[in-house]
């Protein structure tokens, strides 16, 4: 990945749903202007998710997401129908294409009601509009969308301040009723009206604002280091994806950063006029850097940064106490979101099952997930520990952590599950008051 391209997780993310050959891909490929998605007349021509990133003049980097039909039918189409519901899980913004033939039937219903219970901004799409011959499914349409709104006790568009997105902790604004376009990829008619809603809902949600990953901790001037360990994990003429935005964060609030392995730490300590303000640890050096560091200097790590950034982070600090209640034998579920090839002494295959092991004092029962996938049941579980998500968007991290919650199970991240297996979390969450 270019590190001059904003990933993907950092991107507001459209997600484009409705009954199969409604003209989602179609849509898609008008929005953007490019033949990226595969059309056709044959029902179920998109079976996976497709991503689509671009820059929406005024809304910034967002990335559409273009999905099997919420229709489809039979044992794999079923499959696929449930993979596009899944994708709500890590959708910002919603859009409902709707054909017209169709209509507002029960897929849609199903699919509002889904929008509304997790208070995602919806717009609605009726496609084909140069095919309409004069008779309009407009009004038909935006009355059905209406209803389900006032059917769930929601007046229009969901609340931003729950919206799960980038600027979440705004506070709420108000309801607008829901928006309900016509629009054609074949003419452009509606496309520049839809896409100039979809720009107001991303600035009316999100905000311009960017949230800080470590810039709101410290004052302009201020110097934080940042510790990594001997054995660089990226490619030579790289740093890792975190490294490079703590940095970019931290100067753009005016700090300064200095990058130093565990080892040259201790020097560039001495060495420094004034001690940093903060300093940030990989995970995996968190107690050699915690021996080193006097106790007056602020500690925390990339992982715990990048918890407050994308989730939850008291929760997360709740899930790494838990810990502590961990007996020998208990379920721990170990959750990677993608799936690289375990290296050796892998930290989420072999460090950390060994250190909590350790720190319990006896065996537990691991069980890993890799990938997109999420167990729909948690309940059997302890435990969870969840990695940083770095590929994941803020909306989809929380959406694992609210299914968590709702199944009574404490989660919390690999920084803090390590920090604590070291004696370091109470440390390494003072500089955020928790
Ligand atoms: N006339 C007209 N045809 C359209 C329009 N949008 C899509 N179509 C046609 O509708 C059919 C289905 O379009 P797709 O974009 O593949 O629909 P989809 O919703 O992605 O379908 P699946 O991938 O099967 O779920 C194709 O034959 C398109 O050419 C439109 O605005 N006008
Ligand atoms: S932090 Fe999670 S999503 Fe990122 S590379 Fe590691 S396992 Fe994958
Ligand atoms: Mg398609």
């Amino acid at each position: 990945m270019s590190l001059s391209k904003t990933p993907r997780a950092n991107r507001v993310h459209i997600g484009i749903f409705g009954r199969r050959n409604a003209g989602k891909s179609s849509l898609i490929n008008a929005i953007t202007g490019q033949d990226t998605a595969l059309v056709s007349d044959t029902p179920g021509t998109t079976t996976d998710p497709v991503y689509k990133s671009m820059e929406l003049p005024g809304a910034g980097p967002v990335v559409f997401i273009d999905t099997p039909g919420i229709d489809d039918v039979g044992g794999l189409g079923q499959a696929r129908a449930e993979r596009a519901l899944k994708i709500l899980g890590s959708t910002d913004v919603a859009v409902l294409v709707i054909d017209p033939f169709e209509g507002f039937g029960e897929p849609e219903e199903t699919l509002i009601k889904e929008v509304i219970s997790r208070s995602m901004p919806v717009v609605t799409a009726v496609t084909k509009q140069d095919t309409w011959a004069g008779r309009s499914p407009l009004d038909g349409v935006r009355s059905q969308v209406k209803a389900a709104f006032s059917q769930s006790g929601s007046g229009g568009s969901a609340h931003p301040a729950k919206a799960g997105g980038k600027g979440s902790a705004g506070s709420a604004k108000a309801e607008s009723p829901p928006v309900v376009l016509g629009v054609s990829a074949v003419t452009g008619q509606g496309i520049r009206e839809l896409t100039a809603c979809l720009c107001r809902i991303i600035k009316h949600t999100f905000g311009d604002a960017e949230p800080a990953i470590v810039g709101d901790l410290l004052s302009p001037g201020d110097t934080a280091f940042l510790v990594v360990p001997l054995d660089l994990q990226a490619p030579k003429g790289r740093l890792i994806l975190p490294q490079v935005q703590v940095i970019r964060d931290l100067l753009d609030h005016e700090c300064t950063a200095v990058m130093v392995k565990t080892g040259n730490l201790p020097d560039a300590l001495a060495n420094s006029k004034r001690p940093p303000a903060l300093v940030i640890t990989d995970s995996q050096v968190f107690e050699e850097v915690n021996e080193i560091l006097p106790a007056s200097i602020p500690l925390t790590s990339f992982s715990i940064l990048f918890a407050r950034y994308k989730g939850d982070l008291a929760q997360l600090a709740r899930g790494a106490r838990a810990l502590a209640d961990l007996k020998p034998h208990d379920k721990v579920l170990i959750a990677e979101a993608c799936t690289h090839h375990p290296i050796a002494d892998d930290i989420g295959t072999v460090k950390i099952p060994r250190w909590l092991q350790e720190t319990v004092g006896g065996p537990l029962d691991f069980s890993w997930q890799r990938g997109t996938d999420y167990p729909a049941d948690l309940s059997e579980y302890k435990v969870i520990i969840h990695c940083g998500g770095c590929m994941l968007n803020r909306r989809a991290m929380l959406t694992r952590i609210e299914a968590a919650e709702s199944a009574g199970v404490p989660i919390t991240n690999y920084g803090m599950a390590i920090a604590y297996t070291k004696g370091i979390l109470e440390r390494a969450l003072e500089p955020f008051g928790l």
